[in-house]
């Protein structure tokens, strides 16, 4: 019998706690190369349409079904890492999950659900409720993985449930999808994308089942109140009005300014995030970002704290080792960038963990 239990993970305290993670590598999904044009991506979903795969008569969208990029992690065999998917629209998890990546050793990767407004074509005002829409849906369920000498450890929040009718409001809301509903019903399509989305579902049940912790629910608790505004972006920026990447980072820099103070350094990938808070020569970050390639950030995130650790460890670097944050698109993410990922999020949780010169923490 499944029978979930809830266990309460406190913000303050884990705060407290003296892990540390090598690098938090973040992806924000908005499932498109959105800042070159919407071009299809390994993120985009069955049946939406992009730029390079145009809903019309020959085809209905993308055809192929989203990548699942988080579970494969648990099983590449990391001696500690920490996985979770977040969704903006449910803070308090989001906020705990950021927390608890950068306070786990090893390394972390969390993929964050990010609407997209000019690329779903919705409304500015609509990225909240279709945000919070996507989980309650079924359709961005929110689960955690915490790998611990090698054993996965699986949990969930919410969002493994498929609600039909929330399934339709979901598509019917965006752009992307209207090609479904007009000028004839595609109920069968709509159907498909359902049934692709419960294997996904099944799948990470089954998994909660084989590779569960005591309690499969996490429930983060933040005392929202108590919580400083962040301190590592300036206001200005140029993302859209009612991008979704704009509360993923106010909600990151959050989380991550109670972690860290100023002791961190963002590296980003080239992406909407990246030119919209680097415009020219003018920047938003208050603390130390590194702009590197498009396929190639995950490496210099990596480099960046193992040079830090190797310093230290010879004596020749006196500070605190910063934490650092990787953020990156579904793009690079995904498609170009996955094998430097892949690699540096496997070095950061094995090599580094198992040396005894680098992971003093
Ligand atoms: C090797 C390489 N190929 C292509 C590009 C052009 N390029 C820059 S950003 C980008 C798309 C990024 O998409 P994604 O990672 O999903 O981020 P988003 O724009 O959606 O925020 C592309 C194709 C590049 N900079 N380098």
């Amino acid at each position: 019998m499944f029978k979930p239990e809830r266990k309460v993970i406190e913000f303050n305290e884990i705060l407290k706690r003296k892990e540390k993670s090598n690098v938090l590598f973040f992806n924000y999904d908005n499932e498109a190369f959105m800042n070159t044009g919407i071009q299809e991506s390994g993120g985009t979903p069955s049946f939406a349409s992009t730029t390079t795969g145009p809903a019309g008569e020959k085809i209905p969208g993308k055809i192929g079904v989203k990548q699942d990029l988080v579970t494969p992690f648990a099983f590449y065999g990391t001696k500690s890492l920490f996985l979770a998917t977040t969704n903006p629209a449910y803070p308090a998890d989001f906020m705990g999950k950021v927390a608890d990546a950068l306070k786990s050793n090893g390394s972390s990767f969390i993929q964050s659900y990010s609407s997209c407004m000019r690329g779903w074509r919705h409304g500015a005002k609509d990225a909240f409720k279709i945000s919070k829409l996507a989980t309650d849906c079924g359709y961005w369920p929110l689960y955690t993985i915490r790998v611990k000498d090698g054993i996965p450890k699986f949990s969930y929040y919410r969002g493994l449930t498929i609600d039909k009718d929330k399934f339709v409001e979901y598509l019917k809301s965006m752009g992307k999808f209207k090609h479904l509903f007009k000028p004839k019903f595609m109920e069968k399509k709509i159907d498909e994308i359902i049934f692709y989305t419960q294997q996904r579902n099944e799948k990470l049940i089954s998994l909660i089942r084989q590779f569960g912790t005591e309690k499969e629910i996490d429930f983060y608790k933040v005392d929202r109140k108590r919580l400083q505004p962040q301190q590592h972006l300036h206001p200005g920026h140029g993302l859209c009005p009612g991008c979704g990447a704009g509360m993923v980072l106010n909600q990151m820099a959050t989380a991550a300014t109670a972690v860290a103070g100023n002791n961190i350094i963002y590296v980003n990938n080239t992406s909407c995030v990246e030119v919209s808070t680097a415009k020219d020569n003018v920047i938003s970050w208050k603390v130390p970002w590194v702009h590197h390639l498009f396929e190639s950030g995950a490496t210099i995130a990596e480099a960046i704290s193992v040079t830090k650790k190797i310093l230290k460890s010879k004596g020749l670097y006196k500070n605190e080792i910063p934490y650092v944050i990787h953020i990156g698109g579904d793009g690079s993410t995904y498609d170009i960038g996955f094998q430097f990922l892949k690699a540096a999020m496997i070095r950061t949780s094995s090599f580094v963990e198992m040396n005894e010169y680098l992971n003093q923490k």
